[in-house]
């Protein structure tokens, strides 16, 4: 036998603080993301199938698509698959096609991957997913980890517009699999001891990581379920995957994953972007509609017992160009002024750089924690 499976330690596989509390994982990923971003600046697009393109240059049509809403979907259009096929098998759909518009994008992300980590532990995997820690909040009681989950949905909903699907389980593994269980505007929670019989009947392509290579091996071997792939002998697996996948594969098919979260060693910076009521390239009309976003940063970042050495604000231009400029201090603070002041100094020289702005923002890094307090000494000595 290759690997030691221990199959009763399944159910309370503890977490990595050693506090004996079953671990609770969250994954999170925006629905048809890109997409969705154009539908909340263009409601009218939720009424047709619409599609955001890459488009190559060469030809009016030469590209690839980036992502389609879910009416385009059901035509058959998705990620990856040429423009021109796109718009044959939406021909007579009245579709839209977009423009892609990464950093528009990034702006929401940001917001809502900021707003994330004001709350939990996260791992942020791509532009839209993210894993998140609920055992410490929820002390392992998954009832309370699907109530945060559901509070969550409907936060990113309010604020952004936005819907989302997340998955709950006992590691990253099953969490990644139980959001993808049901899309769009899915949550889905895999209680420890229902997770063999949430994962036996899925197909083996839905294990991350499992491609069309893999899968075509798998499938050639008769493996085809996650059941299957649980069953089948591990030294066999071996010599047709290798080693590495194959331990992967056999513990991931029986429930299994030890992987910590990668989190950013604490929190590495904060920040806050709003919408400017109208485009303006008046400073100070700027810095009083972003300082309520300054006392909110500012209230976070004392309730986490954080100093910050460097300040920075965010513009964003009406052609959606995003620019910032900072200021580093000599030593940590937590002063409120200090924050203040500085945003509003470094908006009136980002303002007269650039001229009229859409959005603004300010952002704290460098931060150092003060219950690190051996670190901070280092700090100001
Ligand atoms: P995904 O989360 O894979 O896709 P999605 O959010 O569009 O759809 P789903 O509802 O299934 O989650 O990717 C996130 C974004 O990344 C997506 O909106 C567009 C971009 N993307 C590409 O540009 N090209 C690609 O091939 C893929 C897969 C995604
Ligand atoms: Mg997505």
């Amino acid at each position: 036998m290759l690997f030691n499976l221990s199959k009763t330690s399944l159910n309370y596989t503890t977490n990595a603080f050693g506090d004996g509390l079953p671990r609770a994982i969250g994954h999170l990923d925006l629905d048809y993301f890109f997409a969705q971003v154009e539908e909340v600046e263009n409601p009218a697009l939720k009424n047709s199938p619409t599609v955001v393109c890459v488009y190559s240059g060469r030809t009016e049509e030469s590209g690839v698509v980036s992502t389609a809403n879910y009416r385009a979907r059901e035509f058959g259009v998705k990620s990856g698959i040429p423009i021109s096929l796109a718009k044959r098998r939406l021909k007579d759909a009245e579709a839209v096609f977009v423009p892609i518009n990464q950093p528009k994008y990034q702006v929401y992300s940001e917001r809502i991957m900021d707003s994330l980590r004001d709350e939990f532990e996260v791992e942020q995997t791509g532009i839209d997913e993210a894993f998140f820690d609920l055992t410490r909040k929820t002390g392992g009681d998954y009832a309370k980890a699907q109530e945060l989950a559901s509070e969550l949905k409907r936060r990113i909903l309010l604020e952004e517009g936005l819907t989302c699907s997340i998955g709950i389980g006992p590691n990253k593994v099953v969490a990644k699999m139980a959001s993808d269980f049901k899309k769009p505007d899915g949550l889905t929670v895999v209680w420890p001891d229902q997770t063999l019989s949430f994962l036996f009947p899925l197909s083996v392509d839905k294990v991350p990581g499992v491609g069309p290579k893999t899968s075509k091996i798998l499938k050639e071997n008769g493996i085809e379920s996650i059941r299957g792939l649980a069953g089948y002998p591990a030294e066999n697996l071996e010599r047709i995957l290798g080693r590495k996948l194959a331990i992967y594969l056999h513990k991931a098919a029986n429930g299994q994953d030890d992987e910590p979260l990668a989190t950013e060693t604490g929190v590495s910076q904060l920040s806050r972007i709003i919408t400017l009521k109208t485009d303006t390239a008046d400073s100070t009309e700027i810095f009083t509609q972003l300082s309520p976003s300054i006392k909110d940063l500012h209230e976070r970042l004392t309730a986490k017992g954080l100093f910050f050495r460097t300040v920075a604000v965010i513009g964003i231009r009406p052609d959606l160009s995003i620019h910032s400029r900072s200021r580093s201090l000599e030593t940590p603070t937590n002063d409120y002024q200090v924050l203040s002041r500085s945003a509003r100094d470094l908006l009136a020289t980002l303002v007269s750089d650039l001229g009229g702005l859409r959005r603004a923002g300010v952002r704290v890094s460098d931060l150092v924690g003060v219950a690190n307090q051996q670190s901070l000494g280092e700090f100001m000595s």
